[in-house]
Protein backbone atom coordinates (compact mmCIF):
# COMPACT_ATOMS: atom_id res chain seq x y z
CA UNK A 1 0.00 0.00 0.00
CA UNK A 2 1.61 3.34 -1.44
CA UNK A 3 1.68 6.51 0.43
CA UNK A 4 0.08 9.35 -1.88
CA UNK A 5 3.07 10.69 -2.19
CA UNK A 6 4.77 7.23 -3.29
CA UNK A 7 2.07 6.84 -5.72
CA UNK A 8 2.69 10.26 -7.34
CA UNK A 9 6.60 9.19 -7.73
CA UNK A 10 5.40 5.74 -9.05
CA UNK A 11 3.33 7.31 -11.68
CA UNK A 12 6.46 9.00 -13.17
CA UNK A 13 8.96 6.24 -12.61
CA UNK A 14 6.36 3.97 -14.28
CA UNK A 15 5.48 6.40 -17.28
CA UNK A 16 1.44 5.95 -16.67
CA UNK A 17 -1.08 8.35 -16.36
CA UNK A 18 -3.56 5.76 -15.39
CA UNK A 19 -4.54 7.40 -11.78
CA UNK A 20 -2.56 10.24 -12.19
CA UNK A 21 -4.84 13.07 -12.14
CA UNK A 22 -6.97 11.25 -8.97
CA UNK A 23 -4.28 11.46 -7.09
CA UNK A 24 -3.21 14.62 -8.53
CA UNK A 25 -6.45 16.72 -7.50
CA UNK A 26 -5.85 14.89 -3.59
CA UNK A 27 -2.63 16.15 -3.37
CA UNK A 28 -3.91 19.52 -4.47
CA UNK A 29 -5.94 19.61 -0.97
CA UNK A 30 -3.18 18.85 0.54
CA UNK A 31 -0.31 20.85 -1.10
CA UNK A 32 0.52 23.47 -3.59
CA UNK A 33 1.19 22.79 -6.96
CA UNK A 34 4.52 23.72 -7.34
CA UNK A 35 5.19 22.01 -3.97
CA UNK A 36 3.98 18.58 -5.68
CA UNK A 37 5.85 19.17 -9.18
CA UNK A 38 8.96 19.56 -6.87
CA UNK A 39 8.35 17.30 -4.35
CA UNK A 40 7.06 13.61 -5.37
CA UNK A 41 7.00 13.96 -8.77
CA UNK A 42 11.09 15.64 -9.30
CA UNK A 43 11.66 12.38 -6.82
CA UNK A 44 9.99 9.83 -9.89
CA UNK A 45 12.07 11.99 -12.29
CA UNK A 46 15.15 11.45 -10.38
CA UNK A 47 14.32 7.70 -10.13
CA UNK A 48 14.05 7.55 -13.96
CA UNK A 49 17.28 9.12 -13.93
CA UNK A 50 19.01 6.98 -11.87
CA UNK A 51 17.45 3.49 -13.16
CA UNK A 52 18.37 5.31 -17.08
CA UNK A 53 22.09 5.26 -15.83
CA UNK A 54 22.07 1.73 -14.36
CA UNK A 55 20.33 0.76 -17.70
CA UNK A 56 17.16 -0.75 -16.09
CA UNK A 57 15.14 1.80 -18.63
CA UNK A 58 15.56 2.24 -22.39
CA UNK A 59 14.92 5.94 -23.63
CA UNK A 60 11.49 4.70 -25.10
CA UNK A 61 10.42 3.64 -21.10
CA UNK A 62 12.39 7.24 -20.06
CA UNK A 63 9.88 9.25 -22.87
CA UNK A 64 6.78 7.52 -21.16
CA UNK A 65 7.93 9.07 -17.86
CA UNK A 66 8.51 12.87 -19.63
CA UNK A 67 5.06 11.92 -21.01
CA UNK A 68 3.87 11.58 -17.45
CA UNK A 69 5.36 14.51 -15.89
CA UNK A 70 4.07 17.11 -18.43
CA UNK A 71 0.65 15.33 -18.10
CA UNK A 72 1.14 16.23 -14.52
CA UNK A 73 2.50 19.54 -15.19
CA UNK A 74 -0.01 20.52 -17.62
CA UNK A 75 -2.79 19.05 -15.14
CA UNK A 76 -1.69 21.23 -12.35
CA UNK A 77 -0.86 24.28 -13.98
CA UNK A 78 -4.64 25.89 -13.87
CA UNK A 79 -4.03 25.59 -9.94
CA UNK A 80 -0.69 27.95 -9.82
CA UNK A 81 -0.73 31.05 -8.19
CA UNK A 82 -1.06 34.00 -11.41
CA UNK A 83 -0.03 37.38 -10.47
CA UNK A 84 -1.51 40.37 -11.61
CA UNK A 85 0.15 40.57 -14.91
CA UNK A 86 1.74 43.97 -15.38
CA UNK A 87 3.68 42.97 -17.70
CA UNK A 88 7.19 42.91 -16.11
CA UNK A 89 9.47 42.12 -19.22
CA UNK A 90 9.76 39.96 -22.36
CA UNK A 91 12.35 36.57 -22.29
CA UNK A 92 13.63 34.36 -24.72
CA UNK A 93 13.50 31.04 -23.75
CA UNK A 94 15.47 28.07 -25.67
CA UNK A 95 16.59 24.68 -25.08
CA UNK A 96 19.94 24.78 -26.12
CA UNK A 97 21.64 23.34 -29.93
CA UNK A 98 21.60 19.45 -29.65
CA UNK A 99 19.71 19.13 -26.57
CA UNK A 100 15.77 18.20 -26.51
CA UNK A 101 15.40 17.89 -22.86
CA UNK A 102 12.19 20.73 -22.71
CA UNK A 103 10.43 20.09 -19.21
CA UNK A 104 12.60 22.28 -17.22
CA UNK A 105 12.35 24.69 -19.52
CA UNK A 106 8.72 24.70 -19.99
CA UNK A 107 8.19 24.92 -16.32
CA UNK A 108 10.53 28.02 -16.14
CA UNK A 109 7.81 29.14 -18.89
CA UNK A 110 5.03 28.60 -16.91
CA UNK A 111 6.15 30.13 -13.65
CA UNK A 112 7.58 33.49 -15.22
CA UNK A 113 4.36 33.79 -17.53
CA UNK A 114 2.11 33.12 -14.93
CA UNK A 115 4.27 36.42 -12.98
CA UNK A 116 3.97 38.44 -15.29
CA UNK A 117 6.32 37.73 -18.08
CA UNK A 118 6.01 37.69 -22.21
CA UNK A 119 7.58 33.94 -22.88
CA UNK A 120 8.72 33.52 -26.38
CA UNK A 121 9.53 29.84 -26.28
CA UNK A 122 11.63 28.88 -29.39
CA UNK A 123 11.55 25.06 -28.18
CA UNK A 124 14.13 22.23 -28.07
CA UNK A 125 17.77 22.14 -30.34
CA UNK A 126 18.26 25.69 -30.70
CA UNK A 127 21.20 26.93 -32.57
CA UNK A 128 22.76 30.44 -31.49
CA UNK A 129 21.47 31.77 -35.08
CA UNK A 130 17.93 31.02 -34.36
CA UNK A 131 18.35 33.15 -30.59
CA UNK A 132 20.20 35.92 -32.86
CA UNK A 133 17.00 35.98 -35.52
CA UNK A 134 14.44 35.90 -32.34
CA UNK A 135 16.51 38.41 -30.33
CA UNK A 136 16.29 40.96 -33.50
CA UNK A 137 12.72 40.32 -33.94
CA UNK A 138 11.19 40.60 -30.74
CA UNK A 139 13.92 42.72 -28.89
CA UNK A 140 13.65 40.63 -25.09
CA UNK A 141 14.59 41.83 -22.03
CA UNK A 142 16.65 38.50 -21.31
CA UNK A 143 17.37 35.11 -23.05
CA UNK A 144 17.17 32.31 -20.88
CA UNK A 145 19.05 28.60 -21.55
CA UNK A 146 18.32 25.49 -20.20
CA UNK A 147 20.28 22.49 -21.10
CA UNK A 148 20.55 18.96 -18.85
CA UNK A 149 23.75 17.56 -21.08
CA UNK A 150 26.58 18.13 -20.21
CA UNK A 151 27.95 19.08 -23.49
CA UNK A 152 25.00 21.25 -23.11
CA UNK A 153 26.73 22.90 -20.57
CA UNK A 154 29.71 23.32 -23.53
CA UNK A 155 27.19 24.73 -25.95
CA UNK A 156 26.19 27.51 -23.66
CA UNK A 157 29.61 28.57 -23.71
CA UNK A 158 29.09 28.76 -27.33
CA UNK A 159 25.89 30.65 -27.65
CA UNK A 160 27.17 33.44 -25.35
CA UNK A 161 30.15 33.83 -28.03
CA UNK A 162 28.19 34.05 -30.49
CA UNK A 163 25.44 36.28 -28.88
CA UNK A 164 28.27 38.66 -28.08
CA UNK A 165 29.97 38.83 -31.36
CA UNK A 166 25.99 39.63 -32.64
CA UNK A 167 26.32 42.11 -30.12
CA UNK A 168 24.16 41.41 -27.78
CA UNK A 169 24.38 42.06 -23.94
CA UNK A 170 20.92 41.89 -22.05
CA UNK A 171 21.26 39.52 -19.24
CA UNK A 172 21.23 35.80 -19.81
CA UNK A 173 19.26 32.96 -17.44
CA UNK A 174 20.78 29.79 -17.67
CA UNK A 175 19.52 26.65 -15.89
CA UNK A 176 20.00 22.80 -16.29
CA UNK A 177 21.45 19.67 -14.08
CA UNK A 178 24.69 19.95 -15.83
CA UNK A 179 25.25 23.51 -14.87
CA UNK A 180 26.86 24.88 -11.51
CA UNK A 181 26.98 28.36 -10.70
CA UNK A 182 31.08 28.08 -10.92
CA UNK A 183 30.91 26.77 -14.37
CA UNK A 184 28.42 29.56 -15.30
CA UNK A 185 30.72 32.14 -13.51
CA UNK A 186 34.11 30.84 -15.05
CA UNK A 187 33.20 29.66 -17.97
CA UNK A 188 30.04 31.18 -19.83
CA UNK A 189 29.97 34.80 -18.17
CA UNK A 190 33.54 35.00 -19.38
CA UNK A 191 32.83 35.13 -23.08
CA UNK A 192 29.58 37.42 -22.24
CA UNK A 193 29.36 41.27 -22.20
CA UNK A 194 26.01 41.06 -20.15
CA UNK A 195 25.11 39.53 -17.21
CA UNK A 196 25.14 35.62 -17.04
CA UNK A 197 23.41 34.40 -14.20
CA UNK A 198 22.68 30.67 -13.04
CA UNK A 199 19.47 29.65 -11.55
CA UNK A 200 18.89 26.34 -9.66
CA UNK A 201 15.62 25.69 -10.26
CA UNK A 202 12.41 27.73 -12.05
CA UNK A 203 11.49 29.13 -9.00
CA UNK A 204 15.15 30.50 -8.59
CA UNK A 205 15.01 31.55 -11.95
CA UNK A 206 11.61 33.59 -11.37
CA UNK A 207 13.76 35.16 -8.61
CA UNK A 208 16.92 36.10 -10.56
CA UNK A 209 14.29 37.44 -13.42
CA UNK A 210 12.47 39.73 -10.92
CA UNK A 211 15.82 40.92 -9.49
CA UNK A 212 16.91 41.84 -12.80
CA UNK A 213 13.62 44.07 -13.59
CA UNK A 214 13.22 45.74 -10.63
CO1 LIG B 1 17.78 12.31 -20.97
N1 LIG B 1 19.42 12.46 -19.93
N2 LIG B 1 18.70 11.81 -22.51
N3 LIG B 1 16.00 12.15 -21.69
N4 LIG B 1 17.04 12.55 -19.18
C1 LIG B 1 19.36 12.98 -18.57
C2 LIG B 1 19.59 14.50 -18.55
C3 LIG B 1 20.55 12.18 -17.88
C4 LIG B 1 21.18 12.89 -16.68
C5 LIG B 1 20.02 10.80 -17.48
C6 LIG B 1 21.10 9.87 -16.91
O1 LIG B 1 21.88 9.29 -17.63
N5 LIG B 1 21.15 9.71 -15.63
C7 LIG B 1 21.55 11.99 -19.08
C8 LIG B 1 22.57 13.12 -19.28
C9 LIG B 1 24.00 12.64 -19.11
C10 LIG B 1 24.94 13.78 -19.23
O2 LIG B 1 25.11 14.42 -20.22
N6 LIG B 1 25.56 14.02 -18.11
C11 LIG B 1 20.58 11.90 -20.24
C12 LIG B 1 20.89 11.33 -21.50
C13 LIG B 1 22.24 10.65 -21.60
C14 LIG B 1 20.00 11.36 -22.60
C15 LIG B 1 20.26 10.83 -24.03
C16 LIG B 1 21.64 11.09 -24.61
C17 LIG B 1 19.92 9.32 -24.01
C18 LIG B 1 20.15 8.61 -25.32
O3 LIG B 1 19.55 8.92 -26.32
N7 LIG B 1 21.01 7.64 -25.26
C19 LIG B 1 19.17 11.56 -24.82
C20 LIG B 1 19.66 12.96 -25.25
C21 LIG B 1 18.99 13.44 -26.47
C22 LIG B 1 19.42 14.87 -26.74
O4 LIG B 1 19.15 15.77 -25.98
N8 LIG B 1 20.11 15.07 -27.84
C23 LIG B 1 18.12 11.73 -23.76
C24 LIG B 1 16.76 11.77 -24.01
C25 LIG B 1 15.78 11.90 -23.03
C26 LIG B 1 14.28 11.76 -23.33
C27 LIG B 1 13.88 12.33 -24.68
C28 LIG B 1 13.93 10.28 -23.29
C29 LIG B 1 13.68 12.47 -22.07
C30 LIG B 1 13.40 13.98 -22.28
C31 LIG B 1 11.98 14.28 -22.67
C32 LIG B 1 11.73 15.76 -22.68
O5 LIG B 1 12.33 16.57 -22.02
N9 LIG B 1 10.76 16.13 -23.49
C33 LIG B 1 14.82 12.38 -21.07
C34 LIG B 1 14.66 12.56 -19.66
C35 LIG B 1 13.23 12.69 -19.16
C36 LIG B 1 15.77 12.61 -18.77
C37 LIG B 1 15.77 12.69 -17.22
C38 LIG B 1 15.44 11.29 -16.71
C39 LIG B 1 14.82 13.69 -16.57
C40 LIG B 1 14.94 15.14 -17.06
C41 LIG B 1 13.76 15.96 -16.59
O6 LIG B 1 12.84 16.23 -17.35
N10 LIG B 1 13.73 16.33 -15.31
C42 LIG B 1 17.26 13.11 -16.93
C43 LIG B 1 17.78 12.62 -15.60
C44 LIG B 1 17.60 13.64 -14.49
O7 LIG B 1 17.61 14.84 -14.72
N11 LIG B 1 17.45 13.17 -13.29
C45 LIG B 1 17.95 12.77 -18.19
C46 LIG B 1 12.65 17.09 -14.73
C47 LIG B 1 12.84 18.60 -14.99
C48 LIG B 1 11.74 19.42 -14.34
O8 LIG B 1 14.07 18.95 -14.42
O9 LIG B 1 15.02 19.73 -16.65
O10 LIG B 1 16.52 19.43 -14.61
P1 LIG B 1 15.20 19.79 -15.18
O11 LIG B 1 14.87 21.28 -14.80
C49 LIG B 1 15.05 21.75 -13.49
C50 LIG B 1 16.35 22.50 -13.27
O12 LIG B 1 17.44 21.94 -13.99
C51 LIG B 1 16.02 23.92 -13.63
O13 LIG B 1 14.65 24.06 -13.27
C52 LIG B 1 13.99 22.78 -13.24
C53 LIG B 1 13.37 22.55 -11.88
O14 LIG B 1 12.60 23.60 -11.42
N12 LIG B 1 16.15 24.40 -15.00
C54 LIG B 1 16.17 25.74 -15.26
C55 LIG B 1 16.26 23.75 -16.18
N13 LIG B 1 16.35 24.62 -17.18
C56 LIG B 1 16.30 25.85 -16.65
C57 LIG B 1 16.38 27.11 -17.26
C58 LIG B 1 16.32 28.23 -16.44
C59 LIG B 1 16.17 28.09 -15.06
C60 LIG B 1 16.11 26.87 -14.46
O15 LIG B 1 16.36 29.48 -16.91
C61 LIG B 1 16.41 29.70 -18.29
Amino acid sequence: NLTLEERLASYIVEGTKEGLYKDLDEALTKYKPLDIINGPLMAGMDEVGRLFNNNELIVAEVLQSAEAMKAAVAHLEPHMEKADSAAKGKILLATVKGDVHDIGKNLVEIILSNNGYEIINLGIKVPPETLIEAFRKEKPDAIGLSGLLVKSAQQMVVTAQDLRNAGIDVPILVGGAALTRNFTRNRIAREYEGLVLYAKDAMNGLELANQLTN
